[in-house]
């Protein structure tokens, strides 16, 4: 059988190096680029698996993000383009753990509990990001597609959310788009366009807002990616690119990305100093991003994950309104979400919020059980999904004559609007070009934008404990559940501040233990972090 030679190619050219075990954790498997060659070509047979039992195009990404440069990972992407199913991570463990002479017993053992069918002629999608270890990481991926007879498709290197897309394009027979790279740019760069032509304002700018931004790469492949949309966007939106590094410099994410600017709340290296110039960051495979600006007292602003969420979710509730369509639309956010965020959302915005824990995959999960569903990671990650039912009905409202000329353009808008965005998975780029939509509808530079609403002060610390799994959560990671008696200590804490709100929770990618504190000012929030901290050891 096939298999035997998978397991006799194993031996010989991808033999199992590590003794620890890894594991398949929130962002797939993500530890030092010289660790992976045996798990990549264990994940290519996976693949290949897979898509047979899915009878459907699967995808293998080789990235490890936001992480240093010798780093790497890989992750493996479902049919609809959405993170592979949870219930796989296991056998994702369990193949990347097994002794080399184990290999055939659990081809053997995973063939038979899903009854999966091994003629199927099946593609796997391959991509990576820029880190030098990626290209032979990805050559050990196709190692393990070829010996189980699937067909690797190389898009070379492209960004998480590219990657995303092509599977969903191919799954979809082409109806998402065209799985190429052109396929992908034309889709978000046409939309992107058709928007701003049918404002009757000049390109340079609306009201506040001017059509320009500066953009942090991160020296990764959002930097090169850019590029490509800069040809198809022309004067349209003019970015400024800046850490392009080329690859193997070693400044991969170094001093710069949406992860630095996030967790350390200021400009990244590269980044000029212009008062009041709107500037992005993207991390290291392009699918998170932060926005920011100095003032001219040269304080530094953050827009995080959730500014974008609000903006978004504020800006498709307008629209639906002018349309006079009833779709339930929702935010979805977790436990770091700022409070501030949550409360401009529900009580001024009227959008229903729901908080899941930390985790891409949770946050998707729960938006597609609405019409509407957007989602955000305070750390930039996120998107919006729409239901094929709500596409249909925005398809109608812009055909039905009894509607007036507004209802049926703000339809058109918002059909417009759902081709800009990557509803895969996050994806900074795509996410850019919805900020930037919805800024230049609005007329507004990111100081308008900010005023929204005021974020409350907040600090995340990390306490190493022995072993982080003591504790444990339930309602979103927002109660302890053990050890027992510490959940009313924080209790007792919080309720000494204002507007105090504070969780811990282990890391799905560290090996400590996360506090995360807010109050009404700085200090409140800084002690809460610190004491709550204390009560962790
Ligand atoms: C992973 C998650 C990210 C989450 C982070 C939390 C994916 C693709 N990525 O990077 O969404 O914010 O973990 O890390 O799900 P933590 O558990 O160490 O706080
Ligand atoms: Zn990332």
């Amino acid at each position: 059988a096939n298999y035997r030679t998978a397991y006799a190619f194993a031996r010989e050219m991808h033999p199992k190096t590590e003794k620890a075990d890894i594991q398949y954790g929130t962002a797939g498997f993500r530890t030092k680029a010289n660790k992976l060659g045996y798990v990549m070509y264990r994940m290519g047979l996976l693949a290949v698996l897979r898509a047979r039992y899915k009878n459907a195009t699967i995808g293998v990404m080789i990235t490890a993000s936001h992480n240093p440069e010798p780093d790497n990972g890989v992750k493996l992407v479902d049919p609809y383009g959405e993170m592979l199913e949870q219930s796989w991570e296991g056998w994702a463990t369990k193949f990347a753990n097994v002794g080399d002479d184990q290999l055939e017993s659990i081809i053997a053992e995973i063939i038979q509990e899903y009854n999966i069918p091994m003629t199927e002629r099946v593609q796997i999608c391959i991509g990576k990001d820029t880190r030098p270890s990626s290209p032979s990481l990805a050559k050990s991926v196709m190692d393990g597609v070829l010996a189980l007879s699937g067909k690797p498709v190389d898009f070379g290197i492209v960004t998480t959310p590219q990657l995303h897309y092509f599977v969903a394009c191919k799954n979809s027979k082409h109806a998402y788009g065209i799985p190429t790279e052109e396929g992908y740019y034309h889709k978000l760069v046409t939309a992107f366009l058709n928007l701003r032509s049918h404002q009757t304002n000049s390109c340079e700018g609306n009201g506040n807002y001017r059509n320009r931004i500066l953009y942090d790469g991160a020296n990764g492949v959002g930097a090169k990616k850019i590029k490509q949309f800069q040809e198809r966007l022309g004067e349209a939106l003019k970015i400024e690119l800046y850490n392009d590094e080329g690859i193997g410099t070693g400044k991969l994410n170094h001093l710069c990305g949406a992860d630095y600017v996030k967790s350390n709340q200021k400009l990244p290296n590269g980044i000029p100093i212009q008062p009041n110039v709107r500037c992005c960051s993207v991390d290291g495979d392009a699918d998170r991003i932060v926005y920011y600006f100095t003032d001219e007292n040269d304080k530094f602003h953050l827009l995080d994950g959730d500014r974008i969420a609000t903006l978004i979710a504020a800006y498709l509730k307008e629209l639906l309104e002018q349309i006079d369509i009833d779709l339930n639309l929702a935010l979805i956010q977790t436990a770091y979400a700022n409070g501030a965020s949550t409360e401009y959302i529900t009580q001024k915005l009227k959008v229903p919020v729901a908080c899941v824990s930390t985790g891409v995959k949770h946050l998707h999960h729960k938006a597609v059980e609405y019409e509407v569903g957007v989602y955000f990671e305070a750390n930039g990650h996120g998107t919006v999904i729409f239901r094929q039912s709500a596409k249909d009905r925005l398809k109608q409202a812009v055909e039905d004559s009894s509607r007036s000329d507004a209802q049926r353009n703000a339809a058109k808008r918002l059909l417009n609007l759902i081709n800009v965005i990557n509803e895969t998975v996050g994806d900074a780029i795509s996410d850019m070009l919805v900020v930037e939509t919805i800024l230049h509808a609005k007329g507004w530079d990111v100081q308008d934008w900010e005023a929204t609403y005021t974020d409350l002060p907040n600090r995340l610390i990390k306490v190493t404990i022995e072993n982080r799994n003591v504790i444990t959560t339930t309602d979103a990671e927002r109660i302890c559940l053990t050890p027992p008696g510490l959940q009313d200590e924080i209790n007792a804490l919080v309720s000494k501040y204002n507007k105090a709100r504070s969780f811990v929770r282990p890391s799905g990618t560290e090996d400590i233990v996360r506090v995360y504190a807010e109050a009404a000012t700085r200090e409140e929030a800084d002690m809460l972090a610190a004491e709550v901290g204390q009560k962790v050891y």
